[in-house]
């Protein structure tokens, strides 16, 4: 998506606004970004703005104005929006000066994890936690199917993070930002990460040292769910 003029922030406001909801691993990636730097440089870089997923509004013609696809998430800045989580990282990494690449092979390294987390990582995680939490009657077909799919991406990161303490090397990027989207919801996932998976364990336990860490539930608007949603 192309940056799309819109809005101007009101005075005062932090710098950035995010379209987000507490269960949303997507929006996670780049509210723990933008939380964590501020955190560090005493600063309060961004403002949630909730986005009702669960009564329906990325499907409404007001959001699709938004965000032609229809998704969560979106950053709003400059009087610009963003979508998508990768995009926005990226473009974060610039404008803040942080965990973004300092050469040409980092940068390529950096962009093969994103890619792999938004195919197979979080794409299958976040279909798979969908459907075993918040689905009315999923097909078991399809999530066991999903849990394959799952369990075979966690392998690949989990032998990748037995070399090295992050995921683009020795220290935190924004393919760890994108990698951590929905790790933190073990228990939706059922998944006991320290037993079956030690090496993704003690690298998320490195993502929860960052200052300011906060499990998504706690950092964005929308949890709990209200009693008939989902
Ligand atoms: N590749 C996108 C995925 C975004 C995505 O799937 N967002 C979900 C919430 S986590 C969403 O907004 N879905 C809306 C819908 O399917 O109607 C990204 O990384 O931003």
């Amino acid at each position: 998506m192309s940056l799309q003029q819109e809005r101007n922030p009101e005075a005062g406001a932090p710098p950035y606004r995010l379209y987000c909801f507490a269960q949303s691993g997507n929006a996670y990636k780049v509210a723990l970004m933008l939380e964590t730097l501020g955190v560090q440089r005493g600063a309060r870089l961004w403002e949630p703005r909730f986005v009702d997923f669960f009564n329906g509004e990325t499907r409404t013609p007001a959001y699709r104005t938004i965000n032609v696809m229809g998704e969560v998430p979106v950053l709003e800045f400059d009087g610009q929006r963003l979508s998508q989580s990768g995009a926005i990282l990226d473009l974060l990494a610039r404008r803040l000066d942080a965990h973004g690449p300092r050469d040409d092979a980092e940068r390529a390294e950096i962009l093969r994890w994103l890619l792999f987390d938004n195919h197979k990582f979080t794409s299958y995680m976040a279909t798979y936690r969908f459907l075993r939490n918040f689905a009315r009657e999923p097909d078991p077909v399809i999530v066991q199917y999903l849990r394959g799919r799952c369990e075979a991406a966690w392998r690949v990161l989990d032998a990748h993070l037995q070399s090295h303490r992050f995921a683009a090397g020795d220290r935190c990027t924004i393919a760890d930002f994108s990698l951590a989207g929905y790790v933190f919801y073990e228990d939706e996932i059922g998944v006991d990460w320290q037993a079956d998976y030690p090496h993704i364990h003690a690298w998320m336990q490195r993502i929860r040292e960052l200052p300011g860490w906060q499990h998504p539930y706690t950092l964005m608007p929308g949890h709990p769910l209200p009693a008939g949603d989902g």
